[in-house]
């Protein structure tokens, strides 16, 4: 059965979804919402997702929404299928769940606030808002330098293994870099660096951005 994720392929939120669709070789159609013409805002759309944001996905006689319960749960499902994204016990699912929250609580909205101050708003024509993207910098620089702690302990956050908190990672990550020109974020931090290397050079992800690009 083919997964239908909906959403724009370069908004960063259905970017976690597909990456982890790649990564369990699951097969997938995207369904395209334009989010610049508010097709997201519309009736019908709204009966999938009633907040109006992307991605939702539809699997059989199931709907969900919110990317990273979607991520959840295709690693779940389809645990069978390519590498396991999850944890094999209790306790490592655990703390792949806590760095999954890390990602969602610490470092997200941080991250999103930054790209659209320094990137999305100045595409738009509008003027960023220098000082609020200054204070996220700067609130982002820790959330790095307790990466690069929790690195060099692992080799990924959560585990000797590549993860779902891992995986969470890669768009807004990708977005700080080569949108926002944050890349220092990253490159200052030696653990970091490595880290980001090897997420961000897997098949599956590299796969994803040429499907984008
Ligand atoms: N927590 C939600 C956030 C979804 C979200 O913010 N999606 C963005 C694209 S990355 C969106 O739909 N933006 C348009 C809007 O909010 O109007 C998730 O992870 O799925």
């Amino acid at each position: 059965m083919v997964v239908k994720v909906y959403g724009p392929t370069r908004a960063a939120c259905p970017q976690r979804v597909l990456a982890c669709l790649l990564e369990k070789e699951v097969e997938f159609e995207v369904m395209p919402i334009n989010l610049d013409e508010g097709e997201h805002k519309q009736p019908d759309f709204l009966l999938k997702q009633p907040f109006g944001q992307v991605p939702v996905i539809e699997d059989g006689d199931l709907r969900l929404f919110e990317s990273r319960a979607i991520v959840r749960y295709i690693a779940a499902k389809y645990a069978e299928h390519g590498p396991d994204l999850l944890g094999a016990t209790i306790e490592e699912r655990a703390v792949v769940d806590q760095w999954l929250e890390v990602e969602a609580h610490n470092f997200n909205d941080l991250c999103y606030t930054l790209v659209l101050q320094l990137a999305i708003l100045p595409k738009m024509g509008q003027p960023g808002d220098l000082a609020l993207a200054h204070s996220c910098e700067q609130k982002l620089e820790k959330v790095f330098d307790v990466y690069e702690k929790q690195l060099s302990k692992s080799t990924y956050l959560a585990a000797e293994k590549f993860t779902l908190a891992d995986l969470s990672h890669l768009p807004g990550i990708r977005y700080l870099i080569e949108e926002a020109n944050m890349g220092h974020l990253v490159t200052e931090r030696k653990k970091v660096t490595a880290w980001w290397e090897k997420i961000s050079s897997r098949p599956a992800w590299k796969k994803l951005m040429e499907l984008v690009r």
